[in-house]
């Protein structure tokens, strides 16, 4: 057995320590533009140069190694046709988005953003608490990430809703999809939580109109690609106070450039696309698993479908 590694921090010896411990049998050489490979049976990788594409003809699954597929679907018809594209599930990224998304929902519903300017400017304001039945949080995306995330903040009382392409029917989640229940779906949620995959449908789904329908006061939350936001729109939304304030892990350009308005503009939060981190170790043992299942004739989970874009 043969996989072949490329990873853009070119940072492979952890990972061949991993595949040493989770698949001993399996040789693991990693990909060098200026090298040509012996043929290998696997690929892992993400976001890889165009040059390695040629190098995937042969192999029988491409792994990503996160769970997002944009960065190798932008490819299109380059990538080869028959290969199968296997992304990450959860493999440890779960846990990690609810801790940030239901840190930033809390940080809103409680206050702590204002508490926090207060406190450096010395105020001692008790604010108003704001009111669970009017903190409707709506997720749009209910996929391994999304749902993860709506479990994490279903304890805590909010009214939950999803969205999501086909008809869900999730305990405890007022549940819509399709382009007919979006409508319906914002106008609803006082919180936005964004955790779709970028496809051309989704591709600034989150613009003005979208986020006009949202109820006045509202808060914003992307974890997902910064694609999926009309930045001027945001900007344009939070000086008007239609929207209250917005968390975004997520951006257009990454890094943020230095110039760009959203740095100084308190009501923001910026964090550098860290909201679920690649945890290598659970994430090998995943493939590993995986291969072994297919080397076994059996289906597995997270193969991407390239016609629906995710
Ligand atoms: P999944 O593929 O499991 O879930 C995608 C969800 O989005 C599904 O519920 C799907 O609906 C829904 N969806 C897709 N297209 C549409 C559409 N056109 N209209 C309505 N709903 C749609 O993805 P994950 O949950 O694993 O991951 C979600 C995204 O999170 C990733 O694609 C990635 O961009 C982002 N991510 C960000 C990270 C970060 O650190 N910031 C880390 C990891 C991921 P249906 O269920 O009907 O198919
Ligand atoms: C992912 C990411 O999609 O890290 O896995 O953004």
């Amino acid at each position: 057995m043969r996989i072949l590694l490329h990873r853009a921090d070119g940072d492979t010896g952890p990972w061949i320590k991993d595949f040493s411990k989770f698949m001993p049998e399996a040789e693991v050489a990693v990909w060098r533009a200026d090298e040509k490979k012996r043929p290998c049976d696997y690929a892992v990788l993400w976001s890889p140069p165009e040059e390695m594409l040629v190098e995937l003809g042969d192999v029988k699954a491409a792994f990503l190694t996160g769970a997002g597929v944009d960065g190798v679907l932008k490819f299109g018809d380059l990538l080869p046709r028959h290969l199968p594209i296997i992304r990450l599930d959860d493999a440890g990224m779960g846990i990690q988005m609810a801790e940030y998304v239901t840190h930033a929902v809390l940080r809103y519903f409680r206050r702590f953003d204002e508490y926090e300017a207060q406190a450096r400017a010395g105020q001692w304001a008790p604010l108003a608490p704001h009111r669970k039945e009017d903190f409707a949080i709506g997720v749009l995306g209910m996929g391994v990430l999304g749902t993860r995330v709506l479990q994490a903040l279903a304890p805590f009382g909010f009214p939950l809703r999803g969205w999501s392409r086909g008809e869900k029917n999730v305990a405890g989640v007022q549940c819509f999809h399709g382009a007919g229940g979006l409508d319906t779906f914002l106008r609803g949620s006082r919180v936005l939580v964004c955790m779709l995959p970028l496809t051309p449908e989704t591709s600034n789904l989150v613009d003005r109109t979208n986020m006009s329908k949202l109820p006045a006061g509202a808060f914003l939350i992307n974890v997902a690609r910064g694609a999926h936001l009309a930045e001027p729109d945001l900007l344009t939304l939070i000086k008007s106070g239609h929207i209250a304030a917005a968390t975004l892990d997520v951006l257009r350009n990454e890094p943020l450039p230095a110039q760009h308005p959203f740095w100084q503009e308190p009501r923001i939060t910026i964090t550098p696309h860290i909201a679920a981190l690649t945890v290598r170790r659970e994430s090998v043992q995943q493939i590993c698993d995986k291969i072994r299942r297919i080397e076994a004739g059996e289906m597995v989970e997270g193969i991407v479908d390239r016609n629906r874009g995710y």
